[in-house]
This record gives structure tokens, C-alpha cells and sequence, in this order.
């Protein structure tokens, strides 16, 4: 059955084929949660972010919710069914028998909770105590994608328990060092331990029959192996990138554009053996260009790489953000249309292009490109 835009179906098996049904973040009430063990790891050692936490500025707040609500009319006009989740109260503490935290984060990356893989919609274990709740800003549309589309599937990953047990207290000293971050990711020493599987949805890319995971600080070996078996038919393969002192989801480093073709950061270099699946199924896995900007903006907790966290609408068409000049530019000579849109005032409440949607429907089939 075609896509129309009168019914609602779920269906997404790769990165790239034609966009019909999305949806877009929010940045209401957003919060800068207080300090916790996977969180902490993540924040750069010299961050503004380091010790302070609170509900984020309101003037911040309604800047970056009045550019997703201009994205999400972009995409409308371009025919594309755009969804928002429903926020909940995220000053409200995070308690569980296991951990208590005294705010939780918001609902601008939906891309990090839900992992759309053909008729199924997967709520990720999540990482941070912070984040624990976050699923229940999406429950609305799950239940309503639910009551429309007899094929939908709605699944959740077991919560986590998120005690201690959870991360390495190494992690957890103010002053670590980016020679000794980039020596403990070179080793596989992340903040996060086996005890339990724990992911997130960002960590995934979707490739037809194969999943590439990055094994990281918010997805363990456990949380990779919970989805292979989960997904019995994918094959379901880690990565790893030694060069980032930071690494937390896929999207900032690793871009797929199109079947054949990968954008990898530079400065994240996927290692020579780990590459060779790629090439030797013909995909092409190019540098990415350089961000535009020296330093992330302000109260932010991602790299200024958020410069390839780029939404492919079709296998010609990508969203990339206005400011990146030299993205914009590669795209354009690797043959892509691209979309400029205007979304930097928004990176701070939880990334890009990418992070801020997840997808719902897309054209195409699930195709093997490794067989
Ligand atoms: O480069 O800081 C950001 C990814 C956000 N989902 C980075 C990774």
C-alpha cells in the first residue's frame, strides 16, 4: 500500500528514502537537569553547563520553539505529515525505587528515544536517570498510531534500573582529560557498565537488513546484543570511533545520504577494519566537512559537529543547517539538493536536524545493501 496522507502508517527501514511522516521535537519547559553519572561524563570539561542546572531560560526556550514550529511548517509544505509530542512537567523530579534525580531534560530529540525499524516503533532503554520518563511525551501518538494502523507495532526496551551499578566512577572526577577520554574510548572504558542493557535510540542507524550501533556512553555491548536478539532478522553490528573524547549517539559522526554513500567526521574516523564491511559492499564513507563554527553555542551539550546532523528527506534532498556554509557546500558537490534551514538557536536543548525528529513513514522496502 502507497503512503496517503489519510491514513496513518508506520514504516521506516533507512535513512534516507522519501520522507512522508515525521516527527518534530519541542522545546517547551526544557530543563538543565542537576548533575548525574552519564550526564556528567558527557559535558565538556571547560562547558559553561558544569555546576548549574534549572529551568532553561524562557527567552531560549521560545527561540528554539519557534524554530522547530518553522521547520515542521517547512516540511508540512513540502507534503510531509509532521507530528509534536506532548510535553510533560519536566521540573518534576525522576523517582524510582533504584535512583532519584530532582528535574528531567525535555522532548526536543525525539530521535534518541524512539528507533523506528519497519512497522515497529522501539521506546529505548535510555541512559540517563534524567531521561527516564521521556517516552511518556510520545505516548500520545503512540496510542494513536496504535488505534490507526493495524500493523503498527509498539514496543518497549526494559527500563533500565540505573543504580550506580550502571557507571564507572572513574567517569565521575571533575577533571579527567581529553588525552586520557580519548585513550579510555580507544580502549572501549565508557561511563556506562555492562550490568544491565542500556541504549539509545540515537545510537542506531537503520541500513534495510543492517543496524549499525555505536557502542559508546549511553549504549553498552548489552544494550547492542538486546537488539540483535530483538531483531532477529537485521544483522545488528557495532562501530566504534576512538577519536571522540565524547561519544554519545551516532548522528554527529557517521551520516549516511543515500545507498552507497556515508559522510564521516574527520575527526572520528571509523577504524580500517570496521570500514571494510562498507567498502566492500561499494559504499563510499567520505569526510565530512568542516562545522562552521569554532564552538557550540551557548548551555550546550554537543560538539559544533552537529554541522552533519543533517535530515535526508529523499536520496537527493537534505535539510542541513543554515549557518553550516561548508556542509552546505559539500552536500551540493556530492549532488544533494539542499534545504537550508535556520535551527542553531535550538542545538542547546538537544541537537540538530537529525536528533530533533524521528521518522514515522518512509518510502521503500527493507533492501540487504551488505549481501
Ligand atoms: O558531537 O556532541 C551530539 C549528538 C546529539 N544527539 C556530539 C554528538
Amino acid at each position: 500500500m502507497n503512503w496517503s496522507p489519510d491514513t496513518t502508517q508506520v514504516k521506516s527501514w533507512n535513512e534516507w528514502d522519501t520522507l512522508r511522516h515525521v516527527i518534530v521535537g519541542k522545546a517547551d519547559d526544557c530543563h538543565i537537569p542537576p548533575e548525574e553519572p552519564a550526564l556528567d561524563a558527557k559535558v565538556p570539561e571547560d562547558s559553561d553547563m558544569r555546576g548549574q542546572w534549572g529551568r532553561r531560560p524562557q527567552e531560549t526556550i521560545d527561540r528554539a520553539n519557534e524554530l522547530l514550529d518553522n521547520f515542521a511548517d517547512m516540511l508540512r509544505k513540502r507534503g510531509v505529515r509532521v507530528d509534536r509530542p506532548t510535553p510533560t512537567d519536566f521540573s518534576l523530579p525522576a523517582t524510582t525505587p533504584d535512583f532519584h534525580t530532582d528535574s528531567q531534560f525535555g522532548c526536543m530529540p525525539p530521535r534518541d528515544v524512539l528507533l523506528t525499524v519497519g512497522h515497529e516503533i522501539l521506546e529505548a532503554t535510555m541512559s540517563y536517570r534524567c531521561r527516564w520518563f521521556e517516552y511518556l511525551c510520545y505516548r500520545p501518538l503512540m496510542q494513536q498510531y496504535w488505534e490507526e494502523d493495524v500493523n503498527f507495532r509498539h514496543e518497549a526496551a526494559p527500563k533500565p534500573r540505573l543504580t550506580d551499578a550502571d557507571y564507572h566512577a572513574d567517569y565521575l572526577s571533575e577533571k579527567i582529560g581529553i588525552e586520557k577520554r580519548l585513550k579510555w574510548t580507544a580502549e572501549k572504558f565508557f561511563v556506562t557498565t555492562e550490568e544491565e542493557p542500556l541504549f539509545d535510540a540515537a545510537d542506531v542507524l537503520r541500513f534495510g537488513k543492517d543496524l549499525i550501533v555505536q557502542h559508546g556512553f549511553t549504549t553498552n555491548m548489552k544494550g547492542i546484543e538486546w537488539l540483535r536478539r530483538h531483531f532477529p532478522d537485521h544483522r545488528v553490528r557495532a562501530v566504534n570511533f576512538p577519536g571522540d573524547p565524547y561519544p554519545i549517539h551516532i548522528d554527529a559522526t557517521f551520516t549516511p545520504l543515500r545507498p552507497g554513500l556515508i559522510l564521516n567526521n574527520p575527526n572520528r574516523r571509523l577504524p580500517d577494519e570496521q570500514r571494510a564491511y562498507f567498502n566492500k559492499n561499494d559504499w563510499e564513507i567520505v569526510d565530512a566537512a568542516q562545522p562552521a563554527h569554532n564552538t557550540p553555542p551557548p548551555l550546550c551539550y554537543s560538539s559544533t559537529w552537529l554541522s552533519m546532523n543533517v535530515l535526508v528527506l529523499d536520496p537527493k534532498t537534505v535539510c542541513v543547517e543554515a549557518s553550516e556554509v561548508y556542509q552546505m557546500e559539500q552536500m551540493d558537490k556530492l549532488g544533494m539538493e539542499v534545504i537550508p534551514v535556520e535551527l542553531r538557536d535550538a542545538y542547546a536543548f538537544g541537537g540538530g536536524l537529525h536528533c530533533c525528529t524521528a521518522d514515522v513513514y518512509r518510502d521503500g522496502d527493507c533492501e540487504d545493501y551488505f549481501p
